[in-house]
């Protein structure tokens, strides 16, 4: 379907929002997945609407079905600290018939929550307690869903974490080379053969009973956490659609690779990609003080090995989408993919180069 034949967002927005008059509706967010609009609405709490990617999640019933449950699990546990559940936990709008979806006549899925004001999220870290406040609240989350009660969560991408399955799709998509580019990327070809092993880490050691399998976020990027204007607090952990089974190094390990990074995901000079070590120093501070006690042994050691394997990861499936001619997540210019993937394997290679002293650093927090 081209972009022309899809409903506007005020088609969709309408079902969400029936008791008050939507004053404007703006593209929101960097997000590479979704599409977002804010929903300025007159004398009510703005909208979050989001057009669901049905490329990336396949079943939209049953990943609402998902965020459902977790957003509800974690406002009770919000309520009984006595703190404000709409600003530290997503709240899903409803349509008519009380659906948390709404399907429009092209076959496109539209969901909606409220609009959490006063906040703000960070593509890069700035300072030490930006990232220190933004792994507290990861760290929280984790902790709030180790008791979620019920049966397990829909798998809404199957695969998601096992990279081995990436690395296969990598090796396919680099053979059939769609559009042409792989003999420009040798470099970065030869770099994810020269680390193919790393790609079993983290579902070897969750096959081998090693760490335990929890509910994790998936997706913990700087940017999926919104801080407080006013007090800099990590507030609400937002974008749910991954939350599934895995191991938690996989979201201290991508934590590590977005927030820890001395540079944009997207930076084109990529002399200037890297590991911070205070900002890591930082993010293991927070992370740790709020989850401490609820790691294993076998977490604990391999924290930076899940740095490593989740940026090399992303690496890989920015390296494999460039190849495949873009076809997954969204870009702003040509190239952005493949500068995506440079700057994770500029990070990963300075990870490698800093693994004794980040590991100083995680004991001495501990
Ligand atoms: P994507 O899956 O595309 O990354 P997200 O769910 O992360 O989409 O949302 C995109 C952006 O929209 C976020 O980075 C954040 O800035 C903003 N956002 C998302 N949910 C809310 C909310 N409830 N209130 C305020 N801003 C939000
Ligand atoms: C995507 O949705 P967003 O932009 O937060 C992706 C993540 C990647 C991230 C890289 C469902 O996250 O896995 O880590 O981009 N989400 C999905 O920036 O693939
Ligand atoms: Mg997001």
């Amino acid at each position: 379907m081209t972009r022309s034949d899809r409903s506007h967002p005020l088609i969709a927005a309408r079902h969400f929002v029936r008791d008050c008059e939507i004053l404007r509706i703006e593209p929101w967010g960097d997000g590479h997945i979704n599409d977002t609009w804010r929903l300025r609405l007159a004398g009510r709490t703005d909208g979050l609407l989001q057009r669901i990617n049905t490329d990336v999640f396949r079943n939209p019933v049953l990943l609402m079905e998902n965020i459902q449950r977790v957003a509800a699990h974690i406002r009770g546990v919000v309520e009984a600290a006595g703190q404000d559940p709409t600003r530290r936990v997503l709240t899903v709008m409803t349509a008519a018939d009380g659906a948390n979806l709404f399907r429009d006549a092209a076959g496109d899925y539209w969901r909606c929550y409220g609009f959490i004001a006063g906040v703000h999220s960070l593509n890069r870290a700035e300072n030490p307690g930006q990232i220190e406040s933004a792994a507290r609240a990861f760290a929280r989350f984790q902790k709030y869903l180790v008791d979620l009660p019920g049966p397990g969560l829909h798998e809404t991408i199957p695969g998601f974490g096992d990279t081995r399955l990436r690395l296969t799709a990598f090796k396919t998509v680099t053979a059939a080379d769609p559009v042409a580019r792989a003999a420009a990327v040798q470099r970065e070809i030869d770099f994810v053969f020269a680390r193919e092993t790393l790609a079993a880490g983290l579902m070897r050691l969750l096959e081998n009973g090693d760490v335990p399998e929890r509910i994790i976020h998936f997706d913990t990027k700087l940017n999926n956490v919104l801080l407080d204007d006013e007090t800099g607090e990590g507030l609400c952990v937002i974008d749910l659609d991954t939350v599934m089974p895995g191991t938690l190094l996989y979201d201290f390990g991508d934590l590590v690779r977005s927030g820890a990074a001395r540079c944009l995901e997207d930076e084109t000079d990529v002399s200037r990609a890297g590991i911070d070590l205070d900002l890591f120093a930082a993010l293991v501070r927070g992370f740790l003080q709020e989850a401490r006690h609820i790691l294993v042994p076998n977490e604990i050691e391999n924290l930076v090995y899940g740095a490593r394997h989740v940026t090399f990861t992303m690496g890989l499936r920015f390296l494999s989408d460039h190849i495949d001619g873009d076809r997954y997540y969204g870009i702003d210019r040509p190239g952005q993919n493949l500068d995506r993937c440079r700057t994770q394997f500029a990070m990963l290679a300075d990870m490698e180069a800093k693994a004794k002293q980040m590991t100083e650093i995680i004991a001495a927090a501990l």
